[in-house]
């Protein structure tokens, strides 16, 4: 009897330590509030890329306290394609916002995916590994600089913004 209760205890303090995180960083499907919060299909003078070009951009939002790593997500257009554009080594700071372009200029940086949003509307979607939905939308017709947006961010309210603000608070 002596020697089953040091054995659940001891069971009991090995799982007890295997469920202490390690580090701050949340990448679980669960838990990550990671968002679309902003984008823009039609940029014809808002905001240049790194090769010079006005392209279509979109703004990630972790609502989260917490740092969350995007290693190993995908980005796509497509709610039936779950491994359209996977992100680089990169991770989201709490309540940090991050600038994806969607260029199709794959060759011109680590945050520039394979594909561009249309102005006629699509959806956008972020899967896990797994190839579970983290978020998407669906969206309608697209105006020149002018983007469409979550306000405030993170939220379910979406709105078109006559003031684009990537990779900072929407307004
Ligand atoms: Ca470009
Ligand atoms: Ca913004």
């Amino acid at each position: 009897m002596k020697k089953l209760l040091l054995f659940i205890i001891a069971i009991t303090s090995i799982y007890s330590s295997c469920d202490k995180p390690i580090e701050p960083i949340d990448n679980t499907s669960s838990k990550a509030k990671i968002y679309i919060n902003e984008f823009m299909a039609v940029n014809s003078k808002t905001i240049k890329d790194e090769a010079n070009q006005y392209d279509d951009w979109l703004e990630l939002y972790n609502a989260a306290d917490t740092l969350v790593n995007l290693t190993g997500y995908f980005l796509s257009d497509k709610l039936t394609v779950t491994n359209k554009w996977k992100f680089p080594t990169i991770t989201i700071s709490p309540k940090g916002f991050l600038l994806v372009w969607c260029d199709g200029d794959t060759l011109q940086g680590p945050l520039h995916a394979n594909f561009k949003i249309t102005s006629i509307g699509e959806p956008l979607v972020i899967f896990t590994p797994e190839g579970k939905i983290l978020d998407s939308l669906s969206f309608g017709i697209q105006y020149a600089d002018t983007s469409f947006g979550r306000f405030p961010d993170g939220t379910n309210n979406w709105k078109y913004m006559p003031t684009p603000t990537p990779g900072t608070a929407n307004r």
